[in-house]
């Protein structure tokens, strides 16, 4: 039984079957080769296994990733999890029949007889139906996988249809028990009286037949058909010979290469693309990839020289992230960890060194301003060190790390470190650094690249960094994000095709540096809706990336985006930042109704603020930056990518 709030479990048991479909395919393959007279219902059952076995393709690009960390995927998992706990059973179900089929010796039985062995017709019908339910909670999962945003993705799953796909794949779970249990080989049938009524009589085409994703699969799995139709018209004689040869492996000699031979030949003649594990990896990286967006968007994909230079604008307000995600770049770039080389590491060090102390400095500041005392006397001398002592140092001294260490675990100064709020918000990082603090000291210390992810460095001016990903140029343009910076992008807006522009999804309780009054969320909002109505903004895309998601939940509960929220009796009243924010109710079911309800109202104010003419050119991506094992920046890149694939 899978974890039923891991969408990362769903999709790995599911596609951990990928095989089993592949053989399966074969192996019925082979029947309908041998047999003239075996049932059509075959026949549509491998179409079915064909439209899986796409399905599983698209969702291996998906099992590549770590989702884990994701809000809108737990979510997604808790909402399919159950639907499509019994595909696994349900494949291996026929699996087991297929090898119990095969076991019977030549000799033993009529050959004809075989396949009504495998299933009685109606059992077939019955499998069939089973089978369109799991199909159609898989293709639901994987729609609701390739959404733009939570509005998008809550209205597939929660619509009447998604709704109705879940429930029907739900229902079926003793049936598909049934199926499992080879004592039932020999039952009539376990479900169904009529066989004739066969295409009318499904769920699926009424609901599936609508969907896009799956209008695309079928397209693509018809096409094979009359290709592989064709093929077989022409060479009828010769592929009845070749084929007993290549489907039958062990009436040929040879090892697994040999078999992987025989299966490309099968594949080929039914006209299946070829699973290509490399292809699969690189897939999200491939503009090819975007084809179900595609076609969804109604977008054109005129054939595009390749090398072309693409220019990549970073916006966004102060500490939004951006220089953060061109790091995350430079480290994807191909041979990218040469960019972080150890003379540059070794610049680092000093930046995280400075930074720590100024961070701890910055807290007492602002403890004095506000009242806070440290709750150990003791560390007294510790504060008044740091506080004259650590001006102008790059290296942290075994006596400074002793007092940043003393005054971190001091209940005064944690107080002060939660109680940040519109006017005091500390590097979101530091209690990453201070339980660093001894690696970061002892010798020969190299900075991590996890390290440099979560160092921040005040940016000024306008820096072009050239990347190259697979061979392909691109120039990025990173800026400073403060009002006065601001004045500076102007001149290198005209030549740019994708603007990447980041919001701090935690800024609601922030203010600008440069304005204290001010609140960076609706800074933000500005910032957006002015670069909509630049006059350059024709020929461009746009990736709103929401940063800091790894301080989200944390930053929610204790400081709610509105004044009735759940945290309103800690969260300052009246709050500026985000006046119009939803209300989460106090008893919310799970801590992730919070969350989600707060991302998915995020997501609805900045796509409010694009005009329509530029939805279609805009996606939304909520990412923690500074941790590299999320592949949250991969993704990033794979949806640059995929927008950059398209003519506006
Ligand atoms: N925890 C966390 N910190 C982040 C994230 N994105 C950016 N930061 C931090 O936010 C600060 C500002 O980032 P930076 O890229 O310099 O912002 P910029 O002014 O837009 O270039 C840095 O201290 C980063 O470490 C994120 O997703 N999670
Ligand atoms: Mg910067």
């Amino acid at each position: 039984m899978m974890d039923p709030a891991s969408i990362v479990g769903i999709i790995g048991s599911v596609v951990g079957i990928a095989d089993i479909v592949t053989r399966s395919i074969r192996r019925l393959s082979t029947l309908k080769t041998k047999f003239r007279d075996v049932p059509f219902l075959v026949t549509t059952l491998t179409g079915q296994l064909c439209t899986v076995q796409a399905a599983l393709d698209q969702l291996s690009v998906w099992a590549a990733r770590d989702l884990t960390t994701d809000t809108r995927y737990r979510k997604l998992a808790t909402q399919v999890g159950d639907a499509l706990d019994c595909f696994d059973p349900l494949i291996k179900a026929l699996e087991s029949r297929l090898d119990r089929i095969e076991g019977i010796g030549e000799g033993q039985v009529d050959l004809s007889r075989k396949v009504s062995f495998l299933w009685t017709e109606k059992e077939l019908v019955d499998y069939l139906s089973l089978l369109d339910r799991q199909v159609n909670a898989l293709t639901l999962l994987l729609q609701a996988l390739q959404c733009k945003t939570f509005l998008e993705q809550e209205k597939i799953i929660t619509e009447s249809d998604g709704q109705t796909i879940l429930r029907l794949a739900r229902d079926r779970t003793s049936s598909i028990r049934g199926f499992d249990d080879t004592s039932c080989y020999d039952n009539a049938s376990l479900l169904s009286e009529d066989t004739n009524a066969l295409s009318s009589r499904f769920d699926f085409d009424s609901i599936l037949l609508s969907s896009n994703i799956y209008q695309a699969v079928q397209r693509s799995h018809l096409k094979q058909l009359i290709r592989s139709k064709g093929r077989q018209d022409e060479n009828r004689e010769n592929s009845t010979a070749r084929s007993h040869l290549d489907l039958f492996p062990d009436s040929k000699p040879g090892g697994n290469a040999s078999e992987e031979r025989r299966l490309r030949g099968l594949r080929s003649s039914l006209g299946i693309r070829e699973p290509n594990t490399r292809d699969l990896q690189h897939k999200r990286r491939d503009p090819e990839n975007a084809e179900y967006l595609q076609r969804e968007n109604g977008l054109r994909r005129p054939p595009r020289p390749r090398r072309q230079r693409r220019n990549i604008f970073l916006a966004g307000t102060n500490n939004s992230g951006k220089s953060i995600l061109l790091k995350g770049f430079k480290i994807l770039e191909d041979g990218g960890v040469h960019n972080f080389s150890p003379e540059e590491r070794i610049k680092w060090k000093d930046i995280i060194c400075r930074n720590i102390m100024d961070e701890l400095t910055k807290t007492l500041i602002t403890m004095d301003e506000h009242g806070i005392r440290l709750e150990n006397e003791t560390n007294m001398p510790h504060a008044e060190k740091l506080s004259t002592q650590s001006e102008g140092r790059k290296e942290l001294s075994l006596d400074i790390v002793q007092a940043i260490e003393a005054l971190w675990s001091d209940l005064g100064v944690q107080r002060c470190h939660h109680r940040r709020g519109f006017d005091f918000h500390p590097d979101p990082n530091i209690s990453y650094w201070v339980n660093e603090i001894r690696r970061l000291t002892a010798q020969g210390y190299q900075p991590s690249l996890e390290d440099i992810l979560k160092t921040g460095l005040k940016t000024t001016g306008v820096h072009r960094t050239s990347l190259k990903f697979d061979g392909e140029p691109y120039e990025f343009f990173e800026v400073g994000g403060t009002r006065a910076e601001r004045k500076k992008w102007d001149h290198t807006m005209y030549d740019i095709h994708l603007v990447f522009f980041l919001v701090d999804a935690t800024g609601y309780n922030k203010c600008l540096p440069e304005d204290r009054k001010s609140s960076h969320m609706l800074e933000s909002c500005k910032l957006l809706e002015s670069l909509f109505n630049s006059e350059y903004c024709e020929s461009w895309r746009f990736v709103i990336v929401f940063t800091h998601q790894d301080q989200l939940y944390k930053e929610l509960v204790y400081h709610s985006p509105n004044e009735y929220g759940l945290a309103s009796d800690r969260g300052p009243p009246g709050f500026p930042g985000f006046p119009d924010a939803p209300y989460v109710p106090f008893s919310f079911k799970d801590e992730l109704d919070l969350e989600y309800e707060y991302m998915k109202y995020l997501e609805a104010r900045f796509m409010e603020l694009a005009p329509k003419s530029k939805r279609a050119h805009m996606r939304m991506v909520w990412a923690n930056l500074v941790n590299p094992k999320t592949a949250d920046i991969q993704h990033i890149f794979g949806v640059m990518r995929e927008l950059l694939s398209y003519t506006i």
